[in-house]
Order: structure tokens, then C-alpha cells, then sequence
């Protein structure tokens, strides 16, 4: 099975740490942003990543790729079947791959895709509202809802968990822009937890060293 795209994009993280955590083999072809690759656009007709392929069936998508992966591989249960957990599963799916994700997109390509990756200064105004005004009211969010076992559902890991804690990679590792511990608490330990899991580290590690690459090639 095939998982297109870089995992710097918190969709193609959140499937692959997915992956990791049923114990499936997925092989991840990085392809970045516009890539024309035929096998690529046949998976994701928009070109958005991530893209997959499982024989002769391919999709895009991050969530229809897991419900793919989820029923191919029920085991380890990822995705509860009581009717609440599941519903609540679902919508930390849909908070993260929106709300959140439109307010880190917002930091990360403006400071990163935008002047590392296609040599154009990024719009700092944006980025900084994104940071000052929109993340501290998603963190007031989710500092109250995150419970004490340190998982957002069930009191164990599941895709609610792999879906918000993969845009943190971006934000608080890859743009180091920081969440204040004593006044969140619980959300700086949710996302050092969810984020040092082996689904998530080596990839996050990865990430990092190419970034530094990267960043060391740019004249500053
Ligand atoms: N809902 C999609 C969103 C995928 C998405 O927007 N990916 C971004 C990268 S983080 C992308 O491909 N952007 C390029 C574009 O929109 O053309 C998912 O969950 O996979």
C-alpha cells in the first residue's frame, strides 16, 4: 500500500502514524506539492496529498484513506464503535483537518512552503495573527476537554488523538511557536505525549533534519 505525499503535511502525518499504530506496512512515496506524477494524480485527481494506492484502488483524502485502512485492518481498534466515542472521534478528526489545520496552515506556509519551498517571502501579518489571535482561542478549546489519562477519547489512543496532535508538529516543532505550559498544562503534555509515540517521533525527527537542511541552504 502506497501513501503519496511529504509527511511535513499534518494529513499525510496523521495517515502514516495511523499506519504505525495498526502495525500495517505502508510505503510512503514523497511526493510534494504540483507533482505531476501520473500514478500520483490518478490517486488525487486535485493534486492534494495525501494520495493512496492499494493495487488498482486508489483515493485521496486523509480521513477516507483511514476508513480504507480501518477496514481492511480492524486491529488494534483506533476508531471506537460506541456511538458517542466514535461520533467524538470523528469530530476531533474534522477540528483538527479544519480548524486547526486553518490556523496552522496559515503559520507554516507563510513561514516555510512559501519562502523555502517556492522562494517567495511569506505574509508575516497573517502568520502572526494566526499565532496571537486564532491558536490561543483552539487552546482554550482544548485545554478543558483533554482528560486526565491523556487521550482525547476512551482513555486510549485513537485517531481523534493522531489527527490533533500532527498539526502540533508543525507548529510547536517545526515553527517553534511555543504553548505556555503554565497556563496549558494539559495541552503541552498531551502533545509531547501523543507526539513522542514511535508512530509520530521518527517522522518528526526526519522532518526536522531535512528542515535544518533546507534552512542552512537559504542565505539568511
Ligand atoms: N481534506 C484533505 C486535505 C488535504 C490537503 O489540503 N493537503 C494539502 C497539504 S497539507 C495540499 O495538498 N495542498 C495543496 C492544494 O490544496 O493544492 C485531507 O484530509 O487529506
Amino acid at each position: 500500500m502506497i501513501v503519496y505525499g511529504a509527511s511535513m503535511s499534518p494529513y499525510v502525518r496523521k495517515v502514516l502514524a495511523f499506519g504505525v499504530e495498526k502495525g500495517l506496512e505502508l510505503e510512503n512515496k514523497p511526493v510534494g506539492l504540483g507533482d505531476q506524477d501520473p500514478e500520483f494524480r490518478a490517486a488525487s485527481p486535485f493534486g492534494k496529498i495525501p494520495g493512496f494506492r492499494d493495487g488498482d484502488f486508489a483515493i485521496s483524502d486523509s480521513t477516507a484513506i483511514i476508513m480504507y485502512l480501518d477496514a481492511v485492518a480492524p486491529e488494534p481498534n483506533l476508531i471506537p464503535t460506541e456511538p458517542k466515542a466514535r461520533a467524538r472521534t470523528f469530530w476531533w478528526d474534522e477540528f483538527a483537518d479544519t480548524i486547526l489545520m486553518d490556523c496552522g496552515r496559515k503559520m507554516f506556509f507563510n513561514r516555510v512552503v512559501s519562502p523555502l519551498f517556492m522562494g517567495k517571502p511569506g505574509d508575516e501579518a497573517t502568520a502572526m495573527k494566526a499565532e496571537c489571535e486564532e491558536l490561543p482561542r483552539l487552546v482554550d478549546y482544548l485545554e478543558p476537554n483533554i482528560p486526565a489519562s491523556g487521550f482525547l477519547v476512551e482513555d486510549r489512543i485513537t485517531l481523534a488523538d493522531l489527527a490533533v496532535a500532527s498539526p502540533f508538529a508543525n507548529i510547536t516543532r517545526h515553527l517553534n511557536v511555543a504553548i505556555d505550559a503554565g497556563r496549558y498544562p494539559r495541552v503541552t503534555g498531551y502533545i509531547q505525549g501523543i507526539l513522542d509515540r514511535p508512530s509520530f517521533k521518527p517522522m518528526i525527527e526526519k522532518e526536522t533534519r531535512f528542515l535544518e537542511k533546507v534552512r542552512a541552504q537559504i542565505p539568511a
